[in-house]
């Protein structure tokens, strides 16, 4: 069946380092997934959920202290430490090997071994490229199985002499002391050991289609990106493609899922989906940017999810989806998290599997009080998604008009704003800042800055990413029209200033007009800013705060540069170029640096 020999000499080797006692081959049959679900409930690994109500649907809880990606515990290793840049942990790859080794050695002794091969992108495409995870948990197979593409196929794809990542999984004994993510780009492999949560596991997706991606990208003339893909199409039926790079848990599966409101839906309007998480981007036959999601389903953020923020994902997790630390509702066997709806289950388990009295939730203490932990997530099939694009499949991916960035700001960053060329653009991703999430373990809520909403994937060195994409510019002939967004403003109060979620259209409306020029806009210090006329407001119903309306004021409002903000950015920005990038950065950004912050002071 097997004829890569590299293939079987590597799990081999594997095998005889973490001795399980039996190895099983996952073939991509439904029988066999199956079966593995079966036996994972028989286990209390997984618990089957209504079949009715969620037909084909899970429920898993992690340990209480696995909940999200361990940024500490995660490491890039390179041969040399000046390749994996000052932002990333760095260990000597020969020590590392060593040290996991030990930790590897009988690790999977009583459990089985199994192997999954699988594809990132269209199996067999000219783009996609091959991985095999080892992994002693089913969970991991079963959300394998959804979130990327895998089979024998895969094996046949790979040939006689095929490359592959090469990815090795153990629960081990789940010590969070000695839980290790490391990546060691020039031998294709990635290691990771003692967890079991979503993006530290499941290494298809941050650790292979970014981490290593980015790598492989780098020397190869393309870009792996933490990017969601999105089509807008025109009452005309004309579609054009654009994709977004915001950090974790800001809002990238919801904007990739956008429904209109309602006055362009009438209109004919429609977004489609074609990735939510990852984009690859490389150039296409026409000398454009073209962008493919290679991943083939989601693992998004229950919390906030409803019938009215984000339909489409609630609608791709009614079937075959697996939910993880989301509250268990004991009256009807369904699941439930905070945002869901206003009906908090009164008979339930909250995400430790504890009795949950939803009575006792404090907004301020949600790790301790919540039914659903802030991070808890949906693995969902694409296939599900009602605006899944007729794209999905395409493995050349789709033409990129625009490219946006954004972050989670409470004040500095207004609405939307263009960049003035690519070069600006680049500088504009290398400024980014977001507020932090739950989807890393760490402080939620301090402001860091985190280019391209790559500071925790970027697998080489911050400033030589910078470069590359600078470099893209001349690889590709025409390159996208790069924007910046920020849904989050709040006012004093602390409320949302931008109703966001569907109606985050009427910017991505502007967006597009600007590429098409056929919309004017305000040259500022640090970009082409809407005139506040031009969002069109038609239909929108958002109440800031009780009694009062969002209107043109408001919109004016979140428009504004201010410039002593601008300039208190700036400095933090200096601090992190001199301590972050040091002497990799582009001459092109500190120039565009000193460029902007003269705009800034003459304001
Ligand atoms: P990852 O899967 O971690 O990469 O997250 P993501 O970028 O896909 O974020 P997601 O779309 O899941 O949103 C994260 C949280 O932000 C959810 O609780 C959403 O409800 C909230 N959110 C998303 N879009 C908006 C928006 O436009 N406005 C506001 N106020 N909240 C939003
Ligand atoms: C993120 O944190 O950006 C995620 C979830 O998409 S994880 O797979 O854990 O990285
Ligand atoms: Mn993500």
């Amino acid at each position: 069946m097997v004829t890569n020999k590299h293939v079987l000499s590597w799990i081999e080797e594997m095998a005889a380092l973490t001795c399980p006692d039996k190895i099983v081959w996952i073939d991509g049959s439904e029988e066999q997934a199956e079966a593995l679900r079966a036996e994972a409930c028989s286990t209390g690994e997984m618990i089957k959920l209504n079949e009715e109500k969620l037909p084909g649907c899970y429920l898993h809880h992690t340990a209480v202290n696995d909940v999200a990606r361990v940024e500490n515990r995660t490491f890039i290793c390179t041969s040399k430490k000046e390749d994996a840049g000052t932002i990333n942990n760095w260990m000597d790859p020969k020590e590392c090997y060593e040290k996991l080794g030990k930790l590897y050695k009988g690790a999977m002794k009583g459990r089985t071994m199994y192997v999954i091969p699988y594809s990132m992108s269209v199996v067999g495409s000219d783009f996609a490229k091959n991985g095999i995870e080892l992994t002693d948990s089913i969970y991991v197979v079963l959300n394998m199985i959804i979130m990327t593409r895998v089979g024998l196929n895969v094996l046949e794809a790979m040939g006689t002499d095929g490359d592959f990542i090469k990815g090795l999984h153990a629960r081990a004994n789940m010590d969070e002391n000695e839980r290790y993510i490391c990546h060691f780009p020039e031998d294709n492999t990635i290691w990771s050991i003692n967890s079991g949560y979503g993006g530290n596991v499941l290494l298809g997706k941050k650790c292979f289609a970014l981490r290593i991606a980015s790598y492989l990208g780098k020397n190869e003339g393309w870009m792996a990106e933490h990017m969601l893909i999105l089509g807008i199409e025109n009452p005309q039926g004309e579609i054009k493609y654009i994709s977004a790079a915001f950090p974790s848990a800001c809002g990238k599966t919801n904007l990739a899922m956008l429904i209109p409101p309602e006055n362009y839906r009438v209109k004919g309007y429609k977004v489609w989906c074609v990735g939510d998480d990852i984009a690859w981007i490389r150039k296409g036959p026409d000398g454009r940017l073209w962008a493919c999601n290679p991943e083939n389903g989601f693992f998004g953020v229950a919390p906030g999810t409803n019938v009215n923020s984000n339909p489409n994902a609630l609608a791709s997790t009614m079937e075959g989806t697996i939910f993880t630390n989301v509250a268990h509702n004991l009256d009807d066997n369904t699941v439930w998290w905070e945002g869901l709806d206003k009906n908090p289950p009164k008979n339930a388990l909250n995400w430790r599997g504890e009795q949950w009295d939803y009575t006792k939730y404090d907004k301020n203490d949600k790790v301790k009080t919540s039914g659903a932990h802030p991070n808890s997530r949906f693995t969902a099939p694409a296939k599900n998604c009602p605006c899944i694009s007729a794209e999905f499949n395409n493995p050349a991916g789709v033409p990129l008009t625009a490219i946006i960035f954004g972050g989670r700001r409470a004040k500095t960053a207004p609405l939307v704003y263009q960049s003035f060329n690519w070069t600006h653009g680049t500088f504009v991703g290398s400024i980014m800042a977001s507020e932090t999430t739950a989807a890393a373990s760490g402080a939620v809520g301090v402001v860091r800055r985190d280019p391209m909403a790559m500071i925790p994937f970027c697998g080489y060195a911050m400033g030589d990413y910078f470069q590359h994409w600078l470099d893209m510019e001349n690889i590709a002939d025409v390159v996208p029209k790069i924007f910046h967004v920020n849904w989050f403003r709040l006012d004093e109060n602390g409320n949302f200033m931008w109703p966001g979620f569907g109606d985050n259209f009427r910017i991505l409306e502007w967006i597009i007009k600007r590429c098409e020029g056929t919309v004017d806009a305000v040259e500022t210090a640090i970009g082409y800013v809407p005139k506040a006329e031009d969002i069109n407001l038609e239909g929108l119903d958002y109440e800031i705060c009780e009694g009062h309306k969002f209107g043109l004021d408001d919109l004016k409002s979140i428009l504004t540069v201010d410039k002593d903000a601008w300039l208190e950015d700036f400095a933090n920005i200096k601090e992190f170029y001199a301590a972050k990038i040091g002497d990799k950065l582009p001459a092109a950004l500190q120039k565009e640096y000193d460029d902007q912050l003269a705009r800034l002071q003459s304001l």
